[in-house]
């Protein structure tokens, strides 16, 4: 086909608009908005400019778009940061970045205690020992976490609270940080919403350094380019890059937000930041359908899974997994229960059921009328609160949960490293606690100088949620204004011209200025493919060859290296992709994230040969877990001009007993 040229001849050149700061925040979720917060106490009173940028409205962008029920980490009295560590150990089979995840550990409650001095109300328990609603302590004045007050623990490490407004209130405080250094700094604005974030940009003088990020707003044709000292490169993790379980009137509904799209993973490793655990991924076992998480329901409300037979899976199939899996199958973390659900499964004793109306009907037992009709509203508010969907199946299949119990059904996966799974970036520690060659400088800096991540771009320390990556937002947030201050006299500037980065970033639509007039049906165009397509073309290739739900999560090296050669063919066609408006441009530049971070990820798998995370995926050549050659890190690089992967192994170290 012919080279594709960008002189917008057959569409509108956008404005072009250039905005300068010191700290660039990509992304408006959890973590950025606890870096824009921290950001504002440090550089706000040294005149430094900090700008956040989003392709949503922040109010409700992320992951906590919907709301959650619960917090689920918060350390609290009962535990200590070493507690924490060898909780998130177990539940990630072995292989963390212990600095990380103990730094977390030391500093997350502090967050959630300015969760609840911004208003959210959190769950308390009376001196009887019985649940008040956060609604109703708040009313009743009961203490405040931070004065001592005692949490509806959910589990070990989960707290409860009433999270429909959970981002709003996470939102009005950054907010509110950024408009504090708007004033102080005299800069007009800030806040960019709906402004989709393309590509980094390095340095024109040296190449490992951040010097700013391009991108497009998703409501009016206009390109913007930042130039910053530093940037925090926090967009989420990545949804959508495997064919889901939702088809037809349900497709589009997802478990993990639909913004986030891998940018985070892409844009880090075309720039040439270093990936860790990127073999790693998210299959959350959830109500089916509705993806109602399962949480509060096994550890609040106790309720119990089996299979159709009444067995219950996790202690049936545990010795049997024990042959490939040896005593990780005690600890039985996330995705070992998935495992054993699986097995149950496949063998054709499905549905897997959870029984809500029973434990419902058991924690009624010993309540008043008044008292079981609260807490049938705190089972249905459960997912009102965060999934709403769920609470939609139910209504629609004439089902409740005090009276039926529901399917539960292992989900398509997920790319995060925030949740229950940890890919992501290879960052320096906080240099007081682990060993010298995980800290380079600044903690939660990647290897690109100048660059951090938080949230779900940190990788190798998982079960941050919510709470832990507006800590490590927070973390970065304070670093950054270090880097800058550190960094006082030195200019960056990119090497991008602002005018060649509109032509290549607007290609779809010139592609489709030039061509959509050719055929009668728009869709069907043998000089381009809609973007649409080509994304179901990528979750069709990584369900099949990358071990989605298609196969059970299993592939193998020879499945994976077919997968790679029509990855290689699907990638020639995306430069093909057209955007017929500013909407399909998102989505193609969504996709371009999404095939990168795919394959980084099916890339780490071949890497990586044994089966570390039964239930997340298989490797049908390699079963069992194999210690005593990958207990370690597989960390990577992207040569971007050539499209070479460099992949390699990096030692593990345990630093809690
Ligand atoms: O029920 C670009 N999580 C839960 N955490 C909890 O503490 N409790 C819960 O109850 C949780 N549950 C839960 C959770 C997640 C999800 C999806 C569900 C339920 C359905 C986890 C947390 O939510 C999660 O750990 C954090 O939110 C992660 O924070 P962060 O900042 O890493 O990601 P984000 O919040 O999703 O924000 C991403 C932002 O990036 C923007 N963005 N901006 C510009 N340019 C681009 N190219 C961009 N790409 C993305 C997004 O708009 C967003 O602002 S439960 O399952 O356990
Ligand atoms: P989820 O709702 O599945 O996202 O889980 C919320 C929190 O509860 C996370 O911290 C999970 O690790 C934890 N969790 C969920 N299910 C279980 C379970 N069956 N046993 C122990 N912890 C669980």
């Amino acid at each position: 086909m012919e080279p594709k040229v960008n002189n917008f001849e057959f569409s509108e050149k956008p404005e072009i608009a250039v905005h300068e700061t010191d700290i660039l925040l990509i992304g408006g979720g959890m973590a950025a908005c606890g870096s824009a917060f921290e950001a504002d106490r440090w550089a706000t009173p040294q005149g430094l400019r900090i700008t956040m940028v989003d392709k949503a409205a922040t109010d409700r962008s992320g992951a906590v778009a919907m709301g959650l029920s619960a917090i689920n980490t918060y350390v609290g009295q009962e535990n200590t940061p070493e507690d924490y560590v060898r909780y998130v150990r177990n539940d990630l089979m072995g292989i963390i970045r212990e600095d990380l995840v103990f730094d977390l550990g030391r500093l997350v409650d502090d967050s959630v205690h300015l969760f609840e001095d911004w208003g959210l109300p959190i769950w308390k328990t009376d001196e009887e020992g019985r649940s008040v609603d956060g609604h109703t302590s708040k009313k009743n004045e009961m203490p405040s976490l931070r004065d001592g007050g005692k949490p509806v623990r959910s589990g070990r490490w989960q707290v409860m609270i009433n999270g429909e407004s959970y981002k709003k209130v996470i939102a009005e405080a950054a907010k509110s940080a950024l408009a504090n250094n708007r004033k102080h700094t005299g800069v007009d604005q800030n806040h960019f919403e709906r402004v989709f974030i393309v590509k980094l940009l390095s340095d024109k003088d040296d190449p490992t350094r951040i010097a700013g990020a391009a991108g497009f707003s998703v409501r009016e044709k206009k390109l913007y380019v930042f130039k910053c000292k530093t940037a925090l490169l926090a967009a989420g993790g990545c949804v959508n890059v495997f064919k889901t379980r939702a088809t037809g009137e349900g497709q589009g509904r997802a478990w993990f937000p639909v913004w986030n799209s891998g940018s985070t993973y892409a844009m880090a490793a075309e720039i040439g930041a270093e990936l860790t655990m990127m073999e790693n991924r998210f299959v959350p076992a959830r109500f089916k359908d509705g993806y109602g998480p399962v949480g509060a329901w096994f550890l609040l409300f106790k309720a119990k899974a089996t299979n159709a037979l009444g067995e219950d899976y996790q202690e049936k199939n545990k010795e049997e997994s024990r042959k490939l899996y040896g005593d990780y199958v005690d600890s039985m973390g996330t995705c070992m229960r998935n495992h054993m659900m699986m097995i149950d499964m496949k063998a054709g004793l499905g549905p897997i059921k959870i029984h809500t109306d029973v434990a419902l009907q058991k924690l009624s037992e010993t309540m008043s009328k008044k008292e079981i009709r609260h807490l049938e509203s705190e089972a249905w508010e459960d997912f009102l609160d965060m999934t709403i969907t769920q609470a939609g199946v139910w209504a629609a299949n004439n089902m409740a949960p005090e009276k039926v119990p529901s399917e539960l059904m292992p989900s398509e996966p997920y790319l995060l490293g925030s949740h229950a799974g940890c890919a992501g970036l290879w960052t320096s520690g906080p240099g007081d606690f682990g060993p010298e060659e995980w800290h380079w400088g600044y903690n939660r800096m990647t290897t690109v100088d100048g660059l951090f991540t938080a949230g779900d771009g940190v990788g190798a320390s998982g079960h941050k949620f919510s709470s832990g990556s507006h800590t490590e937002g927070r973390i970065a947030g304070k670093m950054m204004t270090a880097y800058c201050l550190d960094h006082k006299d030195q200019t960056v500037d990119y090497a991008e011209d602002p005018e060649e980065l509109a032509k290549e970033i607007f290609m779809p639509m010139e592609t489709w200025g030039k061509h959509s007039g050719y055929t009668t049906d728009p869709d069907i165009n043998p000089h381009y493919i809609r973007p649409a397509m080509l994304q179901q073309r990528l979750q069709k290739l990584m369900d099949e060859y990358v071990g989605g739900v298609g196969t059970w999560y299993m592939t193998s090296k020879y499945m994976l290296e077919e997968g790679f050669y029509y990855m290689e063919m699907l990638k020639e066609d995306s430069y093909h992709m057209c955007a017929e408006n500013l909407h399909e441009l998102l989505r193609a530049w969504e996709n371009f994230h999404r095939i990168l971070a795919g394959e980084a990820h099916a890339r780490h798998i071949h890497f990586r040969e044994e089966t570390r995370y039964p239930g997340y995926y298989y490797r049908g050549d390699h079963m069992a877990i194999d210690d005593e050659n990958w207990k370690c890190f597989v960390n990577s690089t992207y040569d971007k001009a050539t499209g070479e992967w460099k992949i390699f192994k990096k030692d593990y170290q345990q630093l809690v007993a």
